[in-house]
């Protein structure tokens, strides 16, 4: 008698360990894919996936491209097919560019998500979108015109010229610019650094040999606004031209403050990020939701989140929303990321 109740004992552990379960032990293959390696913000945005699903007893498997392009993302995800993982949360170099591959793991079973840079609605089940996309176009384009007395000349460095969350600030931006107030600045060229340091470092010189009367550089990438403050400042032109954009805290802590290149910037936690994105990986797996606008989940000491119907016509969900960083709590954040 007691072997027949062990053995059903035994049978019910192994159908909750199988693929996840709504009992807070989500056993399974987690995996995240960003856009490029050696990046600061992605390797926070990889900590906290990994923290929170390796606390819920799943496996989590980090998978950068080799360069910051589609067809090397393309290559991750055929191999993460194969490993048969049970989710896949990528960062887009390319908005349409993954729909194939990913439409394909979805056939097979493989939840799918997205994060920090998003793909089309077909090619995903849902986003996690660091903040909301026209907020984040809304307060960069502010920050120009405020830095810049509202005038004036100004050039924008992005990282590669398909990348999707780039490409989106960049038109949230000119929307916002689009308003009479904004009339008198003049976006003069928009340079691609790749999120490369060296690349960006030489980018910028080439706008301030091109544009002698530029007066702001907008980065909306980590990698490119430090790497635009540090060559404004080796050149001397810290009181001429000015840099915001999106950084690190952490690396842009010397270049913030009214007498430095940058005068203030924006950003959000990256860890919020990755812990957001694991626990909508865990919930699709569990089947807690399946993607859709209107679900409720619970992203545990985060609190609740609300599924909610995207732009293009896809769901996401929003972390929170553009965290300014300036002279006055650079100390605080620094020491967070
Ligand atoms: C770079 C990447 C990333 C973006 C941040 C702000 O690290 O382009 O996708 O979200 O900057």
């Amino acid at each position: 008698m007691k072997t027949g109740k062990y053995l059903v004992l035994l049978m019910v552990m192994a159908v909750f360990f199988a693929g996840g379960c709504k009992n807070g032990n989500f056993a399974g293959k987690y995996a995240i894919v960003m856009k490029a390696e050696g990046n600061s913000y992605n390797e926070q945005v990889v900590k906290g996936f990994e923290k929170v699903i390796t606390d819920h007893g799943g496996s989590c498997i980090i998978a950068y491209p080799d360069t910051p392009t589609v067809e090397d993302q393309i290559i991750q995800v055929e191999s993460l097919i194969s490993q048969k993982v049970d989710a896949i949360a990528i960062a887009a170099n390319d908005v349409n560019g993954l729909q194939s591959i990913l439409t394909k793991a979805m056939a097979e079973g493989i939840r799918v998500s997205t994060l920090d840079s998003n793909t089309n609605a077909d090619s995903r089940q849902t986003f996690v979108n660091q903040a909301d996309t026209s907020d984040i176009g809304a307060v960069l384009a502010q920050s120009v015109y405020d830095i810049s007395g509202g005038a004036g000349q100004w050039a924008i460095l992005s990282t590669t010229s398909l990348a999707a969350n780039q490409n989106e600030w960049i038109d949230a931006m000119k929307e916002t610019m689009a308003q009479p107030e904004f009339r008198e600045l003049r976006l003069v060229d928009i340079a691609y650094g790749e999120d490369d340091y060296e690349l960006s470092r030489e980018k910028t010189f080439e706008l301030l040999e091109k544009y002698p009367d530029l007066k702001v550089i907008c980065a909306p990438t980590v990698k490119g606004v430090l790497a635009a403050a540090e060559v404004v400042e080796e050149s001397g032109k810290g009181g001429q031209i000015r840099v915001t954009g999106l950084g690190m805290p952490s690396e842009m802590a010397d270049h913030i403050g009214a007498d430095k290149a940058c005068p203030y910037m924006y950003l959000w936690n990256p860890e919020e990020v990755g812990a957001l994105s694991a626990y909508v990986s865990l919930a699709l797996v569990s089947g807690e939701i399946t993607g859709a606008a209107g679900e409720r989940f619970s992203a545990g000491d985060m609190g609740s989140y609300t599924i909610q119907q995207c732009s293009d016509g896809g769901t996401e969900v929003i972390v929170g929303s553009p965290l300014k960083i300036d002279a006055g709590n650079i100390d605080k954040w620094r020491e967070a990321f």
